[in-house]
């Protein structure tokens, strides 16, 4: 997608603080950050959200937990813990129509969230 932030963050034309990257995933951190730890995961593959993925996503999308996991070790939050967040459509807030994962550490996270 040619106009999508996130796939340009991908294609390294616009810089990101990057901590993690595989074959499927780019993994930086968020520019609003909301936690003391707030990364997001994205594929590599342009999907806009949950909503739209398909049967043919599905080794991108297990990738995408699993990079959550070990980024979550090598950033040392399972002691403490973290939370997964997608954000999926309007009412939850989603901005950016790239799905991407946002995984939050590093103080204790209300629940429900707001
Ligand atoms: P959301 O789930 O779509 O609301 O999350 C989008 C996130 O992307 C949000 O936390 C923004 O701060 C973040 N972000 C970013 O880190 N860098 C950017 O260039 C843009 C958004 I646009």
């Amino acid at each position: 997608m040619d106009s999508c932030i996130f796939c340009k963050i991908v294609r390294g034309e616009i810089p990101a603080n990057k901590v993690f990257e595989n074959d499927r995933i780019v993994a930086f951190r968020d520019l609003n950050p909301v936690a003391p730890t707030h990364i997001l995961i994205i594929p590599r593959e342009h999907i806009a959200s949950v909503s739209a993925a398909t049967a043919d996503h599905e080794a991108t999308l297990g990738a995408l937990l699993l990079a959550a996991r070990t980024i979550a070790a090598e950033q040392g939050l399972e002691a403490n813990g973290y939370r997964l967040v997608i954000n999926t459509g309007n009412d939850a807030g989603q901005t950016v129509f790239h799905i991407h994962v946002h995984l939050l550490a590093g103080r204790y996270l209300e629940w429900p969230p707001g």
